[in-house]
């Protein structure tokens, strides 16, 4: 009996062993698909809601241009005439009523904080925002420290935060403040 036991988990085990190999074959031709299905994504999209107590809302696209990623925003209920922060976040997750589970700034390579014109920064630091007299901002930045899918600090499914005051660019985190809104990454429907 303990024989054909023993031999039952040899059995098993060396077809788990088969069923590996090809798993891993079926592996290395679905990375490459994946990798491509991702590379096709050209531009993203992130929709900011207001967090609690704010009224800050606004639309941010991303699109892929070469190795650059240009970033263009579009953000209202700001204070008239002031600068806001505003970063990429580690989390696509704006669940929490203050904004604080998108986690810290985006920051895959390392670095410390800074801001756009310093080049080692956080990947996601993207500077400041500056609200017109009827608290609508405009902004467009190209930087070369992200990719939308690629494989340069990928920033699909990450979170964007606009904060309540200015990035200043002192560690750790620009000294910006609360979190006014937040908004989540997603593939753009680039058609519309
Ligand atoms: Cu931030
Ligand atoms: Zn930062």
């Amino acid at each position: 009996m303990k024989t054909w036991k023993a031999l039952a988990v040899i059995t098993a085990v060396s077809t788990s062993c088969l069923t590996s190999i090809s798993s891993l074959r079926a592996a290395e031709h679905g990375d490459k698909a994946h990798g491509e299905a991702w590379a096709a994504v050209k531009q993203a999209v992130a929709v900011l809601h207001a967090t609690a107590g704010s009224k800050c809302h606004g639309t941010v696209r991303f699109t892929q241009e070469g190795d650059a990623v240009k970033v263009v925003a579009d953000i209202e209920g700001l204070n008239p005439g002031q600068k806001h922060a505003f970063h990429i976040h580690q989390f696509g997750d704006c669940t929490s009523p203050d904004g604080m589970s998108a986690g810290g700034h985006y920051n895959p390579e390392g670095h410390q904080h800074g801001l756009p014109e310093k080049e080692m920064r956080h990947a996601g630091d993207l500077g400041n925002l500056t609200a017109d007299n009827d608290g609508k901002a405009h902004y467009e930045i190209t930087v070369n420290n992200i990719s939308v899918a690629g494989m340069k600090n990928p920033i699909i499914g990450r979170g964007v935060i606009v904060h309540a005051k200015v990035d200043d660019g002192s560690q750790p985190v620009g000294n910006a403040g609360g979190r006014i809104a937040c908004g989540v990454i997603g593939v753009a429907n680039a058609g519309k």
